[in-house]
């Protein structure tokens, strides 16, 4: 590794630069910069092919998408979410003025715990709004069964898997939206970016008209939409990403099994297997330190790995519930979800991308070690 480059936790991949200053000349031609023009139309129908999915819509970011999942449902009250993600997934509840209620999630995969769910669910709760925390699909269908019990809907922030599949069945078809973000920091990006998923004409329309004021035709608005549209430039480098995204995974999964090869034997330390059944994208690696058993805590190993250049990130630390904004709320309280204020003390997240090489991840590896 060359002495003092920075290795971050993830790096962009990028298509050749020529192939995207072609798309760009299209644009330059047409003068089509936004509003639904061809690179989006083109890009919407090839990802929702790749993706196996019937319907999806693009949006500016994951963010935007998310509050507009939101409004799509009209969902108000109370949501059952996970305080373990990125924070943008509660904050998406506030900006509808939506009362987030924190559930632990489940010790191992890290994702919202299906089995303490029912004991969260009031008069007012209207939908649960669970995360596939790294890409690792949550137990949808125990999720469908409460929500069908108390009747409510199901929102999966999906910012994080891309292409999974369960059983061969994309994860993306489950619930009544899924939310993906195409962030340059993801699997998949598009610099920033987003979609919702949908499964049905209505539904699709519904979104598309909420993403562009409410417009439909050039002097009806239908109702109080936001314009969270993705422009043309984005959609273009969504086209060009769909060529090499299943290399890109490709090599994620090849570096992720390299990892577990060096770190399988270091005592305190854990990280996750695949899920039987399950296509993986790899969107991070994760591992947990157990300090008493690795001798030296997690912060102490984040601030070792910086020592030497290597920016590893404690996704996800703080708990959500932890912020100023939501610490005040009862289900947030310390002590009502024991695994996930465990977890978020453990975790860190190493450098994962598709243009790591070896060496870096030799050294990491034995620095962890040693
Ligand atoms: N829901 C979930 C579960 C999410 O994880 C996210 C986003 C969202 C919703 C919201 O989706 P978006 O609205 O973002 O589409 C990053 C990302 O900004 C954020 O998108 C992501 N989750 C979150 C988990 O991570 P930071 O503050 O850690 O990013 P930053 O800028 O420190 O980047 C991390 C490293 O990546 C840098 O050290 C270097 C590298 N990097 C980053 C950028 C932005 C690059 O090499 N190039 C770049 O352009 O939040």
């Amino acid at each position: 590794m060359q002495e003092n480059k920075p290795v971050y936790v993830t790096r962009p991949a990028l298509p050749p630069f020529e192939e995207f200053t072609e798309s760009l000349r299209g644009i330059w031609n047409s003068q089509v910069l936004t509003n639904n023009g061809p690179f989006h139309q083109q890009f919407e129908k090839e990802l929702a092919a790749y993706l196996g999915v019937k319907y999806i819509s693009l949006f500016a970011n994951g963010t935007l998408a998310l509050v507009t999942a939101l409004q799509a449902l009209r969902i108000t009250g109370e949501v059952i979410t996970t305080p373990y993600s990125f924070v943008a997934t509660t904050h998406a509840l506030w900006w509808n003025n939506i009362k987030p209620v924190f559930v632990d999630i489940e010790p191992e995969y890290c994702n919202l715990d299906p089995e303490k769910i029912e004991a969260a669910v009031t008069p007012q709760t209207t939908a649960i709004m669970p995360v596939h925390v790294y890409g690792n699909p949550c137990d949808v269908r125990t999720i469908q069964e409460i929500a069908d019990t108390y009747r409510l809907k199901v929102i999966y922030d999906a910012c994080h898997t891309f292409g999974v599949t369960v059983n061969g069945k994309p994860v993306l078809n489950f619930g009544d939206l899924s939310v993906m973000s195409f962030h340059a920091t993801k699997v998949f990006n598009t610099f920033e970016g987003g979609a919702i998923v949908s499964h049905d004409e209505k539904t699709k329309r519904h979104i598309d008209d909420l993403k562009n004021f409410g417009f439909r035709g050039e002097t009806t608005v239908v109702e109080p939409g936001i314009n969270a549209k993705m422009n043309e430039v984005q959609a273009a480098m969504g086209l060009l990403q769909l060529k090499y995204i299943d290399e890109n995974i490709e090599k994620r999964r090849q570096i992720v099994m390299h990892y577990r090869e060096l770190l399988k034997d270091v005592p305190g330390l854990r990280f996750l297997e695949d899920m039987p059944g399950v296509r993986h994208c790899y969107s991070y690696f994760p591992v947990f330190i157990d300090e008493e058993e690795y001798g030296l805590s997690r912060d102490g190993l984040y601030e070792k790995l910086r020592q030497y250049n290597i920016f590893g990130r404690r996704y996800f630390y703080p708990l959500i519930s932890q912020f100023p904004t939501y610490r005040g709320l009862e289900s947030a309280q310390p002590g009502k979800m024991p695994v996930a204020e465990r977890i978020t003390e453990q975790v860190i997240c190493l450098p994962l991308y598709p243009e790591l090489s070896v060496d870096p991840l030799e050294v990491i590896c034995k620095l962890i070690k040693d």
